[in-house]
């Protein structure tokens, strides 16, 4: 068994967990001042999200210098600290890799601009479409979209061609082809691996692979292909990633690795985990984050999740993953909202129950469950309400692009108070009051207004809490092979408001019970296994009946 099959790992948005210097941005000083909290919640493994030099086009994950940290987030000092102090800890340190895309102020880029320069073929650099004035509408080498809307080329007068940008403007897209640019990636790896980094998070793995020719897709009415099929896990993946693997050691001084792969289905995913294929340890995937996104396929066309979608989902890659390759576990990270007000109920009625129950569901299963910050204190959405109060880009465009169609603002704000990233980038607070102790300053996105309401400091303070809760399924996992091995089984899949599974391993059993709804829901006791000597281990209400509370969950030792 891995390391990291009983690991599990807390997500730091470094711009949003602490500032020690008043800026308003989070920097590494102000982590390195928490790390007794990240001990105390049980954690085994911090994924920081990027702090490489970069001029922040799309918060860092636009790199300019791999091998330094951005001055607003400290020094390579300030770095060494917090590794030695995680590591005191016996906490392990991952680091984003952002290495589909760099900014394109990275030197390697501002090089390849130049034609003729060694570097040009470093990125994807190519003439107008056959019959094309350079330059003119629609003129791009292929009808490829961006992640963040609109096109996927921009246009370089200087030089007459376009470069590819799956991401913004700002982040042109490495050429994988090239050996060299591989080789660079992997040494530059290599070097922080020597400065005590024990993994990676790959950003958007499964693009690095493009399929040649670059050649048009299928096009939607505007004449953009948004379709990332037509982009993800290209032909040369498995190849680059065992090749990544081999040269960067990930295997040899196994390393945690997880690849963010967009589109990616359980099937790809067993066979890029699979350990004998010596590629990656997990994966993330998108598929249960789509299922309340209307038949578009956008994340802003919002229909209510149905739950038997949900479980079936899950059901579906506990299934596939469970004799070979592992699963990654998550509701929130940084692109998501969060998930108390989106899969919960954050009215103060059961805003506690509904983030205890969520968390109780995700953390029983088989895999590596990953909590992004906040999470653990059931953090609601952030509750802006006009556009200037936004920052991400992604959110900024679509609500640009939407007003260009004609759209009601009323109704583009309404998706962004729902979906956009800045829902789970508000500051961590860390106690009530002004600043809620992130910042002394003016915090960079607003902290959230129920922040003396929901913070850090009370939630330690109350033995009741979502904090707590959360740190009782951590010590869970760490403590139970049920819950590390055990084999899974989706029970009442059908169930609309009722989320139920077994696990069991040898002559052992756990049952899953929980109440996803707000009304109170009668436990069909002749569906589900005996309790008849059943032990409940961890449970959200004190008062337990034949019927569970709105919100409420339980988990049973069965007596067999
Ligand atoms: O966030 C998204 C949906 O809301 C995705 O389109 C997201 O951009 C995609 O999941 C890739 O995410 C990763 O790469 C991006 C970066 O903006 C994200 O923060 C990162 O997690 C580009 O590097």
């Amino acid at each position: 068994m891995a390391w990291w099959h009983s690991a599990v790992a807390y997500q730091i948005y470094p711009r949003s967990f602490a500032d020690s210097n008043g800026d308003g941005v989070g920097d590494l000083k102000g982590i390195l001042t928490h790390l007794d909290y990240l001990a105390m919640l049980g954690v085994d493994v911090v994924w920081l999200s990027p702090i490489y030099r970069s001029p922040m086009d799309d918060n860092g994950y636009d790199i300019s210098d791999y091998d330094d940290i951005d001055p607003l987030f400290g020094t390579l000092a300030d770095f060494d600290a917090l590794v030695e102090g995680l590591h005191a800890r016996g906490i392990r340190l991952v680091l984003d890799m952002v290495i589909n895309h760099t900014s394109d102020v990275h030197p390697w880029f501002l090089e390849s601009r130049k034609p003729g320069s060694p570097k040009r073929d470093w990125y994807y650099w190519r003439p107008a479409r056959d019959g094309f004035e350079p330059g003119s509408e629609g003129a791009e080498p292929t009808n490829w979209g961006s992640f963040f809307a609109g096109r996927g080329w921009k246009f370089d007068p200087a030089s007459g061609e376009y470069y590819l940008h799956l991401f913004s403007p700002r982040q042109p897209d490495l050429n994988w082809e090239n050996p060299e640019v591989r080789a660079e990636l992997y040494a530059m790896m290599r070097r922080w691996l020597d400065r005590g980094v024990d993994g990676f998070r790959f950003d958007v793995i499964n693009l690095i692979s493009k399929t040649l020719p670059l050649a048009d897709g299928p096009a939607g009415p505007d004449g953009i292909c948004y379709d990332p099929s037509v982009v993800a896990e290209g032909p040369r993946l498995h190849e680059f990633l065992k090749e990544l693997n081999r040269e960067v050691g990930i295997d040899e001084r196994q390393l945690f690795t997880v690849g963010e792969m967009v589109l990616v289905n359980s099937a790809d995913a067993r066979a890029h985990t699979d350990p004998e294929a010596g590629e990656l340890g997990m994966v993330f995937t998108f598929e249960h984050m789509m299922l309340d996104a209307g038949p578009s396929g956008l994340k802003w066309d919002i229909v209510p999740l149905r739950l038997p979608a949900l479980k079936a989902n899950l059901a579906h890659w506990q299934q596939e993953l469970a004799d070979v390759g592992w699963n990654s576990l998550y509701w929130e990270n940084h692109d998501q909202p969060r998930s108390v007000s989106r899969f919960g109920d954050d009215s103060p009625e059961f805003r506690v129950a509904s983030a205890k129950t969520l968390a109780t569901t995700l953390h029983l299963l088989k895999g590596t469950p990953f909590v992004y910050q906040g999470e653990e204190l059931g953090m609601t959405n952030a509750g802006l309400t006009g556009i200037e109060q936004y920052d991400d880009i992604e959110s900024r465009n679509f609500y640009a692009g939407g007003l260009a169609l004609g759209m009601d603002p009323a109704q583009l704000l309404g998706a962004l108070a729902q979906r956009s990233r800045d829902n789970a980038r508000t500051p961590v607070p860390w106690h009530g009051g002004a600043g809620a102790g992130f910042s002394t300053g003016t915090p960079w996105l607003p902290v959230n207004a129920n922040h003396d309401q929901i913070n850090a400091a009370d939630a330690v303070a109350d033995p009741g809490s979502v904090f707590h809760h959360y740190r009782k399924l951590i010590a869970l996992r760490h403590d139970s092979a049920l819950v590390r091995e055990g084999r899974f089984e989706l029970l009442l899949g059908e169930h609309p408001s009722l989320f139920c599974y077994l696990r069991s391993l040898d002559d052992q059993a756990l049952l899953v019970v929980a109440n996803w709804s707000s009304a109170p829901v009668p436990l069909p006791l002749d569906d589900l296994p005996s309790l008849v000597g059943a032990r409940l281990i961890l449970g959200t209400h004190d008062e337990l009946s034949d019927t569970l509370a709105g919100w409420e969950s339980r988990v049973y030792r069965l007596g067999w």
